[in-house]
């Protein structure tokens, strides 16, 4: 089933055509609405008249998400606040969060990329489907939950946590279709197996997999153990959230909602843009935005771009699965984190050395981060009270900023090993 063939099963003039229409009146809107697009374009002698087409998105300015915290909270916001309804917020690296503002429409085009995501997935309106991501200022629980209601599915917003509660509704309200993170969907396997339960104690057909890297093996071991079929589905809060783009039921890379989401693989280096099939940084920008538009995201998301009509019927572009980032965000039970941030932390108190070194690793199918800083020396001690304390305060400091906790090892002085170049600061064990 597709949710909407005239955008998805568009031919390639008329959604070339679209996108160039689209993008003019993008560049016209961010020009006369947001100071930062148009400094940046007189900057480089660029009018919205010299934007005649979508091929012309080469001219155009790329964003960050730099960009986004130096103008916090609303610098890049476009409709004035009368029009926004919403408010998103994604962990930033230090300091501030990227916030995202979004209007009725905006909220409506999101709801319909989502029903889109659903409907390839083989979701529709007889199926129970639990909204497993958080619900709040992260993306994928509303972003999800509307999406579902959209389509006209039934929505149980389970959100995260209490997993034997989850287990026992999606056992009980014969849930079919569940949206989570794929390290989520590992450890609610690992649950069924702890209450004594099997894949056929419940009625799940669907997954919606998403907000982190995973693999195929991880697919097939959640397939396996769920009994259910997973799909990818990709999104970042800068951009919408979740609802970029999904898998259909070829599973041969991820369709672009490319109405809406214009994307671009460049060279992280030279940022030139480069030719499809070939491995690179995704850049997005947003063609119908109105709350928070942007011209040229750079995800940092490293992947593959593909062109040609497949299988199910569905022409845009697609995705490959995300091979890495360009920069250090980990993503730790779905939560992106940055070395700088814990390092920001560790700043902060006197006692420690400005050496650390994060340790990620996954035990029972869940992520688990330790972090290992050095005492200084005038500030180890026998006494274990003091030290325990000392770990307690680093640990919560550490919560409150991050929003996961952390395993905190004080190490003795001079104990981390200094590296003589580029310093190490993570290990990351997981087989991704
Ligand atoms: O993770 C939005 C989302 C929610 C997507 C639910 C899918 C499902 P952010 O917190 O802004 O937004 O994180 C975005 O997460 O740049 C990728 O690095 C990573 N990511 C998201 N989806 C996938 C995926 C949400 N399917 C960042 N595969 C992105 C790999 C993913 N990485």
């Amino acid at each position: 089933m597709i949710w909407n063939p005239n955008k998805e099963c568009m031919s390639r003039d008329e959604m070339h055509a679209l996108q160039s229409r689209r993008l003019q009146k993008l560049v016209n809107y961010v020009y006369h609405n947001v100071p930062f697009y148009r400094n940046k374009m007189q900057e480089m002698d660029l009018s919205p008249e010299d934007i005649k087409s979508i091929d012309d998105i080469v001219k155009l300015p790329f964003t960050t998400k730099q960009d986004l915290r130096d103008n916090y909270p609303y610098g890049l916001q476009a409709a004035p606040p009368s029009e926004i309804v919403r408010v998103h917020a994604s962990s930033g690296t230090t300091g501030n969060p990227t916030i995202v503002g979004y209007t009725r429409k905006d909220l409506a085009v999101w709801s319909e990329v989502m029903a889109r995501c659903l409907t390839a997935y083989g979701i529709t309106r007889n199926d129970t489907f639990s909204v497993s991501y958080g619900y709040g200022l992260f993306t994928g629980g509303l972003g999800a939950h509307y999406g579902v209601e959209n389509l006209g599915a039934t929505v149980i917003p389970t959100s995260t946590g209490n997993t034997e509660k989850h287990i026992r509704l999606i056992r009980d309200l014969k849930i079919t279709g569940i949206a989570c993170t794929p390290s989520y969907a590992l450890y609610l396997a690992e649950t069924l197996d702890k209450m004594g339960l099997t894949k056929d104690d419940i009625s799940l057909r669907i997954g919606a997999f998403g907000a982190e890297p995973w693999t195929e093996n991880m697919r097939k071991e959640i397939e396996e153990r769920l009994g259910l079929k997973g799909y990818n589905l990709y999104g970042l809060s800068e951009i919408m959230g979740p609802g970029v783009s999904h898998e259909c039921e070829c599973q041969n890379g991820s369709h672009i909602c490319e109405d809406h989401f214009y994307p671009e693989i460049i060279n992280p280096e030279t940022l030139e843009q480069l030719p499809y099939g070939t491995q690179g940084e995704l850049v997005f920008t947003t063609l119908t935005k109105e709350g928070m538009p942007v011209l040229r995201y750079r995800t940092k998301d490293l992947c593959t771009l593909m062109e040609g009509t497949c299988a199910c019927g569905r022409t845009a572009v697609r995705m490959g699965r995300i091979m890495g980032r360009s920069d250090d965000m980990l993503i730790i039970r779905g939560i992106n984190v940055f070395p700088s941030q814990v390092e920001s932390v560790i700043l902060e108190c006197n006692e420690f050395e400005p050496q650390y070194m994060l340790i990620v690793d996954r035990v029972n199918n869940l992520d688990t981060l330790q972090v290992q800083v050095e005492l200084r020396k005038d500030f180890f001690s026998a006494d274990v009270g003091g030290m325990l304390a000392l770990k307690k305060r680093l640990a919560d400091k550490l919560k409150s900023v991050l929003s996961i906790s952390a395993d905190v090892r004080l190490m003795e002085p001079g104990s981390i090993e200094r590296s003589q170049g580029k310093s190490k600061r993570v290990i990351d064990n997981r087989k991704l």
